[in-house]
């Protein structure tokens, strides 16, 4: 569960990189299929390699979901539940990789925003990010 300052630290963390939260989500796409190839299979309608503009487009929505989100953090799965109906439905992606998903993106955040990233904000966004997770995996049966 978040706690009030896990929240505050998130929220900062995204008025912090503002602008930047597309970009980051597709490098941590790129990031994902990198550091672990078995997420691509997921995506085999897609042109994987880096600079791809169709990873650009989906980091853009990935970004995108993790802002709505952070914005509607007392009750992210209202804010969610479309995107939970679908990965639940149709995606069935498997919920390990999430977490991979996930540290990939904490990794693009502290790499352009090393002075952000303290060890406490970390753990929140951690905490976050497996909130989402959960959310989205929230509806398989
Ligand atoms: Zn997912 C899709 C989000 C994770 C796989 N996704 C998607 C979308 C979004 C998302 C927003 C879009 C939808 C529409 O269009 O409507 N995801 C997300 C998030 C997360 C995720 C936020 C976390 C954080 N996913 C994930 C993972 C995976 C995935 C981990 C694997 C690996 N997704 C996916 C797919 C899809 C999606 C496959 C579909 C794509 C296309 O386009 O086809």
């Amino acid at each position: 569960v978040l706690s009030g300052n896990d929240k505050t630290n998130v929220k900062g963390v995204f008025s912090k990189i503002g602008g930047h939260a597309e970009e980051y989500g597709a490098e941590a796409l790129e990031r994902m299929f990198a550091t672990y190839p078995q997420t691509k299979t997921y995506f085999p309608h897609f042109d994987v390699a880096p600079g791809s503009a169709q990873v650009k487009a989906h980091g853009k929505k990935v970004a995108a979901a993790l802002v709505e989100a952070a914005n509607h953090i007392d009750d992210i799965a209202t804010a969610l539940s479309k995107l939970s109906d679908l990965h639940a439905q149709k995606l069935r992606v498997d919920p390990v990789n999430f977490k991979l998903l996930g540290q990939c993106f904490l990794v693009v955040v502290a790499i352009h925003n090393p002075s952000v990233l303290t060890p406490e904000v970390h753990a929140s966004l951690d905490k976050f990010l497996c909130a989402v997770g959960n959310v989205l995996t929230a509806k398989y049966r």
